[in-house]
């Protein structure tokens, strides 16, 4: 039985080896990432059990990416390979501040072969909550029969929906996201989102209007992702806020949502109380961004003691 699956795009990111403008970069180093497969090994860092489905190019760099999602104990059992699809890319560009623009090359996705009739029912039957973001239906409509087929087969079998609007505007416009997301959201039991993503969808930005109207539609879990100023949650009638935790260094912030996710959805499915659910997210989050990679500053469940300094870190 996994604790949670998800499904989504993952790909070859090529992180720069220099800060600044990507024309003057020389040398990359080889990557995996996509938020889907981030949250997978960030729970199964922290000892959940995590399933990724997907679709990946038959292909060098696809056989690395199902190899590395293997390595870190996610299980790939629904993860196949597609020939005439190329195992997507992305370049990083990443600034002195740790501030990041990416590039993709995913035009012809491998999972946009992946149908809705691929989804092993028994699959969903076996797990505790479904994770989606918002990426994997903005990559091609196509994708969103998929992701519906997906959420009717989590909500037939009384699996919980986890969601993260993730809106990236390299792949679809403000109101193509506002308009389709917003059909989703009242099938999401757990909700995690940034504040600006939920001004997009909703036109609202503040944490308490945002809980209002995810309350209106019955979503059971809320928690709001405010960058350096915390994150707000929700859950059963309480709201409660946390502030952030600081980061040693900033180097890059992509992943840090994702290593939030991962934080918030261990404390929920270990039965913690709101308050230290979100405060562990928070903590995972700013772990991430002090480590070069999408994934690779996902911490392990003792890595984030000896950051709290609730275990002694021996170093020689
Ligand atoms: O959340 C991090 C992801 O954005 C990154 O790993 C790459 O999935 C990705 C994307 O589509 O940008």
């Amino acid at each position: 039985m996994n604790d949670i699956i998800t499904i989504g795009e993952a790909m070859i990111v090529f992180d720069p080896s220099a800060t600044g403008p990507l024309r003057f970069v020389n040398s990359f180093d080889k990557k995996v990432g996509g938020a889907e497969l981030n949250f997978a090994i960030g729970c199964t860092r922290l000892g959940l059990k995590s399933g990724w489905i997907s679709r990946l190019g038959k292909d060098e760099f696809g056989t690395h990416i199902r190899n590395f999602a293997r390595g870190e104990g996610v299980d790939v059992s629904q993860v196949d390979f597609v020939e005439g699809y190329p195992t997507s890319l992305n370049f990083k560009e990443i600034m002195e501040d740790g501030s990041v623009r990416t590039f993709y090359y995913r035009d012809k996705s491998p999972t946009l072969t992946l149908t809705p009739e691929d989804l092993d029912e028994s699959y969903f039957k076996n797990a505790k909550v479904l994770h989606l973001t918002g990426i994997y239906p903005a990559i091609d409509p196509v994708n969103r029969r998929v992701f519906e087929k997906a959420i009717s087969l989590a909500k037939k079998h009384g699996v919980k929906v986890s969601f993260d609007p993730n809106i990236r505007l390299k792949l679809w416009s403000k109101e193509e996201a506002r308009d389709y997301l917003s059909e989703i959201l009242p099938h999401v039991d757990i909700l995690l989102a940034g504040d600006e993503e939920m001004e997009i969808i909703w036109g609202v930005k503040d944490p308490e209007a945002i809980i209002r109207k995810a309350k209106e539609i019955g979503i059971t879990y809320v928690a709001i992702k405010q960058g350096d100023k915390g994150s707000v949650g929700y859950y059963n009638d309480e709201v409660i806020k946390v502030e952030a935790k600081k980061a040693r260094k900033v180097v890059d912030t992509v992943g840090a949502g994702d290593g939030f996710n991962a934080g918030f959805m261990y404390g929920v499915l270990n039965g913690w109380d709101l308050k230290k659910s979100l405060e562990f997210g928070n903590t995972v989050g700013a772990m991430v961004v002090s480590v070069k990679g999408d994934n690779e500053g996902l911490p392990y469940l003792e890595d984030v003691k000896i950051f709290l300094g609730e275990k002694e870190n021996i170093e020689r």
